[in-house]
Formats: structure tokens, sequence, C-alpha cells
């Protein structure tokens, strides 16, 4: 409800929609800090906001398990019992820079789902929980020919008529490395109703989509998870399929994201007066290309954003453009135009961020 983001959300929050509540901070709050503060931590939800008592909260282990469990919110931080963990972990959605793909062409243009969001759907926090292999193993472990696990979200939405339950699946070899949390804290704080309260996954370097909010049940399955947020949504489809030759089974799903970086300020469009350079800065790794010092980006973490800053050099007057371009180390680069990763269901859009200046000297 808008009480629950009124008192959880800073005022000025980008509201990329507001049914479902959607909203993404102003640039300057994801660089200033490593850390996101939760009340500009971006919001991307499908549906509703459940309020959940934690004191009857359980957590619902079921399916494919040797010995099925309900456990309490108590009995998950019952340290006796489970060890904690915390871990500083970027959330991305996969639709961030979506506006950039709206801009080339609006693909599906189904705006309740497809939010327009722009650099801001990422957003970094340290979270604090329960592996999800420790729960497994609490209940006996897996029983065969269990590969999959699903989650659930106690939220509904509504898509094209069909009432749906949050629902998607992690292939179990993710949970077996120990990159799916179960969190219950978030930088410090218990997790706000909006991030989840009381239990949220958190699916370490996969799109944001996984990383259930308000979890309550825990299914050990076969095959991924049939469930439409699973199956239908979150596809990536090649560049030359549209909405005329589209099938959800000739789409990818997508877990992995790819690498990725962003200018944060400027802003394109802004107008710079400047003294011979431009500071230029984002998250993450024309004509001339410049290395971003290693002084100048911020700590680096294996599931985290790195922040950084450079100063460019600039006698020119009227219309630039700047770019930015990182690489991982596997090699893989950004794709140089929106296009040539245009893709239907509008997600992923990881090719080199532009932004066009004014500048005046
Ligand atoms: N979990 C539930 N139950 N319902 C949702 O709508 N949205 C997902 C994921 N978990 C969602 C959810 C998506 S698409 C993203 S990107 C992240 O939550 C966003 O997490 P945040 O709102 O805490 O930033
Ligand atoms: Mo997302």
């Amino acid at each position: 409800s808008w009480e629950t983001v009124l008192k959880e959300k800073a005022s000025d929050m980008i509201h990329v929609l507001q049914f479902p509540y959607n909203g993404e901070p102003p640039g300057d709050r994801l660089i200033k800090t490593e850390l996101t503060n939760n009340k500009d931590f971006f919001v991307r939800n499908h549906g509703g906001i459940p309020s959940i008592d934690p004191t009857k909260f359980t957590l619902d282990i079921c399916g494919l398990v040797k010995n099925p469990q309900q456990l309490t919110l108590a009995q998950l931080q019952d340290e006796s019992l489970f060890p904690r963990q915390s871990n500083i972990v970027t959330i991305q959605c996969s639709g961030t820079r979506r506006i950039e793909q709206i801009h080339e062409y609006p693909g599906d243009g189904d705006e309740l789902i497809n939010a327009p969001w722009g650099e801001g759907a990422i957003s970094t926090a340290r979270w604090t929980g329960v592996s999800l292999k420790k729960i497994i193993k609490h209940c006996g472990g897996l029983v065969a020919p269990a590969d999959n696990i699903e989650l659930y979200g106690a939220d509904t939405y509504f898509k094209k008529g069909n009432v749906h339950n949050y629902i998607v699946s992690v292939p179990y070899r993710k949970v077996k490395s120990h990159e799916v949390l179960l969190a219950w804290e978030m930088n410090g704080h218990p997790l706000p109703t909006i991030h989840g309260s009381p239990l949220r996954a958190v699916v370490y370097g996969y799109i944001g989509a996984r990383s259930v909010k308000w979890l309550y049940k825990i299914k050990a399955i076969h095959r991924p998870s049939t469930a439409p947020v699973q199956a239908k949504e979150y596809l990536y489809y090649t560049p030359q399929i549209g909405k005329q030759n589209a099938q959800y089974s000739n789409g990818f799903s997508i877990q992995d994201m790819p690498v990725s970086s962003a200018i944060i300020s400027p802003k394109n469009m802004d107008q710079i007066v400047h003294e011979g350079k431009i500071r230029l800065s984002g998250g993450d790794g024309g004509s001339i290309w410049y290395e971003v010092p290693a002084g100048n980006m911020s700590t680096k973490y294996f599931y985290a954003w790195r922040t950084w800053w450079i100063d460019l050099p600039v006698d020119a007057e009227g219309w630039l453009e700047m770019c930015v371009r990182c690489w991982d180390n596997a090699m893989n680069t950004q794709p140089t135009f929106v296009r040539s990763a245009w893709n239907w269901d509008l997600h992923v859009t990881s090719s080199c961020h532009r932004v066009k200046l004014y500048s005046i000297n």
C-alpha cells in the first residue's frame, strides 16, 4: 500500500509504475555509497505488498526432500540450528535500462509488467540470513530426481486476465554452491515490508526476479518451474523475434546477468560548464577510450557492483557523446549499440551506456 511506500521509501523515488508500486532511486544515491540505503533501494513489485506477522510466520519446505518441514522465523534465526551469514550482494532487475530499448522499439508494450526502468533498477545491500543449502540439509537432503528448487512468494499479481502467485525456480547447483541466501536482515535492519518481510531469497548473480520476496514456501522439484513468472516471463528472445513470431518456447530463461556498466553522472542531455575536464561516474567497470584507474573504483566484492569515476579532458563546445564499456575476467564485454541486443520482452539492456551532453566553455 502507499502507506508502506511512504513509510519505507525516500520521498524522491522515481515512480516507474504506481500500481503495482515500482520505483528507482535518483542517480546520486547509486554512486554516493557502495551500499544503498534501505529507503533508497529500488523496488520491483508484480502485485501487492503482503503484510506478514513475523511471529506467526512459517517457512514450508516440501516436495522432493527427505523430511519435509515447517520452520518458524525463530528456528531459522537459531544459531545452534543454522549458521548465520552476511554477504554484500547487488540485486539487479533484468529490466534495468529498459527505457533505451523502448526508445529503439517498444516491443510487447505491456507496460504494466514491462516497467520503463532507467539505470536505477539496481542496488546493493548487506544481507543477513541462512544459506538455503543448510535448510535442505536440515530436511535430510533431496530425493531423486530433484534438480530445481521452487520459491514461492506470498503476493499475487494480475496479468492478462489471470491472477498468479509469484513463483520461480533456481537450479539446485546454485543452492549447492551457497549462492542462495534466505535473508531477514538488510543493511543491519529487519527486512522492510516492501523488500519482502519477514523473509526473502537473495540469489547471487542472477536477475532480481529470482530473489523472491515474502518467501513462505520452498519446494524441491525435478524440472524448472512451469509457473508463469518462470516459464513465460523473464525470457530472452534473439533480436529477429518480434510480436509476430514470439513463442514462449523460443525464449531463453534469463538467469545470470551479462557484464554491464552505466554512467550515472552527468545525466543524458545535461548541460555542463567545463573547465577543461568532465567528471564521469557510474556503476562498474567516441573515438577515444580512457581507462578508469583502479584507484577510482570502489571495493571489489564478488557479488556486487563497483562504483567508479574518471576525469576526461575536453575542449569541445556543443554536443558530445560519452560512452562507457567494461569487461569481465572472461573478456566478455558489452554490445556496442542497444539495437544489437534488442529483444522483444525488453530485458537485459547491457549495451554500452551513452549520454549526450551539451558542453559550454
Ligand atoms: N518477489 C515477489 N514475491 N514478488 C515480486 O514481484 N519481484 C522480483 C523480485 N522478487 C518480486 C519478487 C523482481 S522482478 C525483482 S527485480 C526483485 O524482487 C526486486 O527486489 P526489491 O524490490 O527488493 O528491489
Ligand atoms: Mo526484476
